[in-house]
């Protein structure tokens, strides 16, 4: 069939809406009209070559949802009609898979960052040659988007399908690091460093589950008073004041937990300088230099230092468990979006990358919520 797909023909390239021909999906794959995508910063590190694979010219998007439209042989969870969240592949076979820690698939690298199918094959062309795709099992940027039935989550129909597609990736990692990986519970501290997309819905998370103290860190006032809106309790803008100090004040005894989306070692020291005896911290910036730790504090005071991929999330539990919570009033992640036409792609993800925009949705199909 024919499809618009957005494509990137080189390194640091536009976003190109493109007429592209989509092949029809194998038996264990599922054929999804796309309503609208997430964009999110990892299609800008594929866009720009940081994550080694896939090549050029490619289609990107993985914060996709939609209406599925065929299923293969093999799918039986999912029918046509079906409201759907595309979210990681993961393969479900392997030893992580099977211990219930798809974010930790084996095959999470080819499957997410491959450039094809784990075969190698391709679905979609453009003037006759294969495409780069697969992106994530999905490849989202697009009218249409082929996925394996893994990573395709049903929803229910009674909630905006429009706003969903980012569930499946920046808002179940900042949600899932603090419910899943983190288990705030009620009353504990939390700080939280950067107030992004994940930063933020880890901090609705933590106000969800009524944390009674939770640190908002950025350089950007704008955004910090955007975190009180959403129930920080205190904000530190670190570029004006002295960070250390400031959270010795608000926890004289130590934080809980800590929770870090920037991946910059001195923002990182900082909260473990204010953590407390036996806390966690979470971590799942791409860092570009690397952390010196004074490992005796650890031994010292049991604390703990985790890296997250996707929140910890299983998807098919987690992300309808987010839509729960939204319906409930207690997840209002929609306040992060900002919706734009699928032809202004390039000004979303430019909005995204100056901070114009918290969350960048793409309006991709027809539908009517
Ligand atoms: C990815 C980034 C690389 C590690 C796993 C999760 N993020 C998705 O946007
Ligand atoms: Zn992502």
């Amino acid at each position: 069939m024919e499809i618009t797909a957005a494509v990137v023909k080189q390194k640091g390239g536009s976003f190109d809406l493109e007429k592209v021909r989509l092949d029809a999906p194998k038996s264990d794959e599922v054929l999804i009209k796309i309503v609208a995508s997430g964009t999110c910063h990892t299609d800008m590190a594929a866009r720009d070559q940081l994550m080694g694979t896939p090549t050029f010219p490619v289609v990107l998007g993985h914060e996709g949802s939609g209406i599925v439209e065929q299923v293969g042989k093999n799918v039986h969870h999912l029918q046509t009609g079906d409201h759907v969240v595309l979210t990681f592949g993961y393969c479900g076979d392997c030893s992580k898979c099977q211990r219930g820690l798809p974010a930790y698939c084996e095959n999470f690298f080819p499957l997410n960052f491959g450039g094809s199918r784990l075969d190698g094959s391709h679905s979609h062309h453009l003037a006759g040659k294969d495409l780069q795709d697969n992106f994530f099992s999905q490849s989202s940027f697009a009218t249409y988007a082929i996925a394996h039935k893994n990573n395709v989550i049903k929803v229910r129909k009674d909630v905006p399908l429009e706003l969903l597609g980012p569930l499946g990736c920046g808002i179940q990692t900042g949600a899932g690091a603090v419910l899943n990986s983190l288990s705030v519970s009620a009353g504990a501290s939390i700080i939280i460093s950067g107030t992004g997309a994940v930063g933020l819905a880890g901090l609705l998370a933590a106000k969800a589950v009524s944390a009674g103290t939770i640190v908002a860190i950025d350089i950007n006032e704008e955004r910090l008073l955007f975190a009180k809106e959403l129930g920080a309790t205190h904000t530190i803008n670190s570029k004006k004041e002295d960070v250390i100090a400031r959270l010795k004040e608000i926890a004289p005894k130590g934080f809980d937990y800590a929770f870090d989306t920037t991946g910059i070692p001195e923002v990182i020291q900082n909260s473990l300088a204010a953590l407390g005896s036996h806390s966690k911290m979470g971590i799942v910036g791409i860092a570009k230099r690397p952390l010196e730790l004074e490992m005796n504090n650890f031994v010292a005071t049991g604390l703990q230092i985790i890296g997250i991929a996707e929140g910890d999330s299983v998807p098919n539990v987690f992300i309808p468990r987010l839509v729960e919570m939204y319906r409930n009033g207690q997840f209002p992640f929609d306040k992060l979006i900002k919706t734009y036409a699928f032809e202004d792609i390039n000004q979303a993800i430019a909005d995204s990358e100056t901070g114009v925009t918290i969350k960048p949705v793409l309006l991709i199909g027809d539908y009517k919520g």
